[in-house]
């Protein structure tokens, strides 16, 4: 097929309770989309980066800038164009991953509605349905964070996440621990939050039954990671350090973790994100799929790749109403703890052309020279 324009959505919505981790607080989600006409039809993608370049280096403005510029150009120039093709065509391009994979997804979208194909089929998925973890935020108090952790518990999550920082690590995790008992499927993220002269303050969650630590330390710091692996029983987990297939083989053979957390975003697509799959299942490394708040766009895009056999931990994929009062598509729903993975064509949802056009604050179309 050819690419026939782009058309990209600046979206702002609102999130329904503020979302605090060691890079900052964000109160409402500004993302995005992307949508892809073919000469076989339109497909749908969503660029993960924030407002800020905060969790990583990309950004939205610098997304949109960086596609209208370099990457669709790229594309447009292809007489043959299929998803697979994407990542190829986009190499001269350093870099950019999160606005590499919104492109991709578009395309891919595209093709699979053509040729009336799931994305979850498409990429190897195998269950019909997922367990949902919930990721939540830095609270103001103990107290707060025991009646957040209860509420979602009430609603069924099946494995809770807790962001952590220096001075809000063990203390709020003990409590939760003891509030909730031994069986609560429990895990913390640092977002790169601790230097290395802090680990005495992720040791003392050692004895707290944690499936897992995500990224204490900064992306770029792998060996220290690998130390702290050495040094704790907790499996280390890495997020924002695995940016590709060959970061991930890396961070495995080095020891600097025994989990992987896979962000299709964050690795450039979802097709290097099965890429990751493939290599963590040939060694018996557990893996479970990352969530950047996406909108439903995003979130089917993630079932699907959290369908595959080798996602044997809970994700971060969580109802629609954990993030939004209103999704862009059909919200996505908790079914005794787990979300149903799509199996329409492609994402197998689309936008509510209303919502899509009252959360949207820029739009742009690109199209060929
Ligand atoms: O580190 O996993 C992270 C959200 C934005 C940026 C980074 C992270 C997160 C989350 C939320 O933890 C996951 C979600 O529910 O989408
Ligand atoms: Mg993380």
């Amino acid at each position: 097929m050819r690419l026939l324009a782009l058309e990209l959505r600046r979206v702002l919505m609102p999130l329904v309770a503020p979302f605090r981790t060691a890079f900052g607080v964000q109160s409402e989600r500004e993302a995005l989309l992307v949508r892809a006409t073919t000469t076989e039809g339109h497909g749908w993608g969503e660029c993960v980066a924030q407002s800020e370049p905060a969790y990583s280096s990309e950004f939205v403005l610098g997304c949109e800038l960086v596609i209208e510029r370099h990457l669709a150009p790229r594309l447009f120039r292809r007489p043959r164009l299929a998803a697979a093709d994407v990542a190829g065509a986009l190499a001269g391009v350093s870099g950019h991953r999160m606005a590499k994979a919104a492109l991709e997804m578009a395309v891919l979208d595209a093709e699979l509605r053509s040729r009336g194909v799931s994305l979850a089929s498409h990429l190897g998925g195998v269950r019909e349905r997922v367990p949902a973890g919930v990721s939540l935020g830095i609270q103001g108090s103990v107290d707060q964070l025991l009646q957040v952790v209860e509420d979602h518990l009430e609603r069924g999550y099946r494995r809770v996440k807790l962001k952590i920082e220096p001075g809000w690590d063990a203390e709020p995790v003990r409590a939760v621990r003891e509030r909730f008992g031994p069986d609560l499927a429990l895990q913390v993220d640092g977002n790169g939050a601790y230097r290395r002269c802090q680990a005495d303050q992720l040791l003392a969650l050692d004895d707290l039954g944690l499936l897992l630590i995500e990224q204490p330390f900064p992306e770029e710091q792998v060996l220290a990671h690998a130390e702290l692996a050495r040094e704790i029983r907790t499996p280390v987990c890495l997020d924002e350090s695995i940016t590709s297939a060959e970061t991930a083989d890396a961070a495995l053979q080095l020891g600097a973790c025994r989990v992987v957390n896979v962000k299709p975003g964050r690795v450039g697509g979802h097709l290097e994100a099965v890429r990751i799959h493939d290599l963590c299942q040939r060694r018996d490394v557990p893996v479970w799929c990352g969530g950047m708040l996406e909108t439903g766009l995003g979130r089917a895009a993630n079932l699907a790749l959290a369908a595959l056999p080798g996602f044997t931990l809970p994700g971060d994929l969580s109802a629609s109403r954990r993030y939004y009062h209103r999704d862009v598509t059909p919200p996505f729903e908790l079914e005794d703890g787990c979300i149903r993975v799509p199996d329409g064509p492609g994402l197998g949802v689309e936008p509510v052309p209303a919502i899509l056009d009252e959360v949207t604050v820029a739009r742009r179309v690109l199209e060929p020279e």
